[in-house]
């Protein structure tokens, strides 16, 4: 290979390539992005993540490793370790981290395989209600997650009419399941969690409690919404979601006594070895040393006066965009927010979540298909979710929110004009579309006023990378 091919610029040196980026970059620069688990990360997250860091093998732990010539890996892994600590005010007597899983599923079933044996007991959200695949989930006829194919997994759900966790339900399942680890986390659902309530039932049950904070870290670092420290032994996050960081993940695990029996001896927890070697030699390769360096910087953001305020602006447009939405007639599960995020129910526009998901898509609002409370099948989901962090990094603010509101309805009054003549099945709806040159016309007409709208707000990164 010429050092030219290894010293030149990517835009020399494969222009296709680079040009693929450019367009991405562009489309999230024109784009609302509503994603709930994207964000827009820093410069400083960039530029952890295209250093030399990426070359460096480290297997093990810092100043144990499998590979020599690991000085400053070590002082950064370490570097991450301490401030992921400070970043959530705990003390390293009583918790230690893991910064080395890939990302947020390796983390969470890095905990399964340490804590809880080969097919033993977990149970998780179900998914369909609001929790994550890597809760364990599984349907009538497919085990869909690994975490259901080599853990026996039994869901809890949440209460299809009022779309809130059926806690009492957990507890009465949790005494005939006596599961080893009991899920508290979430990837669409609205409100706080009662963490207080988890842990007495997997106290009730001798389980673990672990909570997997991802798409909520920002908000917890920011001490906006109730912490799941005070009552778990064990926290997951990924730190790209409301936590503005890479691409990765961290495990949170207790250290010290975990109880005292009647007679004074003390049980000591013993997470530690079991976690670290489940990530690693368990289920992990090398550790990928650029974005531990990231998670190093994300960390520290997440300390100042500045994140704090980005985390209140984050569930304040939340809250808007539930207001504003109702007041157009939309009902929104649970009635509305306290986080992130918002699940719209489209069975009160006459529409289900896939032909809404589609025009926004084609009006550049990014955003996903999502059950809703009572929904049957994951396929065929009836809501959408709709997220905050991604637009707030941007700088928008309430009136801003207002906006998008307008536009969202604008998008969405355009799918029931199209679902009059297509019918509910997608490929109707975008055959319809194809077909009409005045639905065409109006989504164009959209689309350009959401681009020149979005371009007005600034995106980290925009003119450097
Ligand atoms: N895919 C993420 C989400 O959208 O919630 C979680 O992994």
């Amino acid at each position: 290979m010429s050092s030219q091919l290894l010293n030149g610029n990517l835009w020399d040196t494969d222009p296709e390539l680079y040009d693929l980026i450019k367009k991405e970059k562009s489309r999230q620069h024109a784009g609302l992005e509503m994603i709930a688990s994207e964000n827009f990360t820093s410069i400083p997250v960039l530029q952890c993540l295209s250093t030399c860091l990426h070359n460096k093998y480290s297997e093990g732990m810092p100043h144990q490793r499998y590979y020599g010539g690991n000085e400053y890996i070590d002082e950064i892994e370490l570097l991450a370790q301490k401030r992921s600590l400070e970043a959530y005010r705990l003390n390293a007597d009583e918790w230690g981290v893991n910064v080395q899983p890939y990302s947020g599923s390796p983390a969470n079933f890095a905990v399964y395989t340490g804590i809880v044996e080969p097919h033993g007991r977990i149970m998780g959200l179900d998914l369909p209600d609001g929790g994550h695949l890597t809760h364990g989930f599984f349907t009538a006829t497919k085990k869909i997650s690994a975490t259901s194919m080599f853990f026996e997994s039994m869901p809890y759900k949440v209460d299809p009419k009022t779309g809130l966790i059926d806690y009492d339900k957990l507890a009465e399942t949790a005494r005939l399941f006596k599961p080893r680890l009991i899920i508290a986390g979430i990837s669409c659902y609205s409100r706080c969690l009662d963490y207080k309530r988890f842990r007495q039932i997997a106290d009730e049950n001798g389980a673990y409690l672990m909570a997997d904070m991802a798409h909520i870290s920002g908000l917890v670092a920011a001490g906006v919404i109730p912490s799941p420290f005070e009552y778990c032994d064990i926290v997951t996050t990924t730190t790209h979601k409301t936590l503005r960081g890479p691409r990765a993940g961290v495990i949170f695990f207790r250290k010290g006594v975990r109880s005292v029996k009647a007679n004074g001896t003390k049980v000591m927890y013993d997470l530690e070895n079991k976690i670290n070697q489940a990530v690693f030699p368990g289920l992990q390769g090398g550790p990928h040393n650029h974005a531990i360096a990231a998670i190093a910087t994300a960390m520290k953001q997440a300390t100042s006066a500045e994140f704090v305020e980005y985390q209140k602006q984050v569930i304040k447009n939340a809250q808007r965009l539930c207001e504003g939405l109702k007041s157009r007639g939309y009902a929104i599960a649970t009635g509305g927010t306290d986080v992130h995020l918002a699940l719209v129910d489209m069975r009160s526009a006459g529409l289900t979540g896939a032909p809404a998901e589609r025009v926004l898509e084609l009006c550049s609002i990014a955003c996903n298909k999502n059950t809703v409370p009572g929904d049957k099948s994951a396929l065929h989901p009836s809501g959408i979710r709709l997220g905050t962090p991604a637009l707030t990094t941007r700088g928008l603010k309430e009136t801003d929110i207002d906006r998008v509101v307008d536009f969202i309805d604008k998008a969405l009054k355009i799918a029931q004009e199209v679902t009059k003549v297509s019918g509910p099945k997608l490929a109707d709806f975008n055959k319809a579309i194809e077909e009409n040159a005045e639905f065409k016309s109006k989504i164009e007409n959209l689309k350009e006023q959401v681009e020149n709208y979005s371009r007005s707000f600034p995106l980290p990164g925009f003119e450097k990378y």
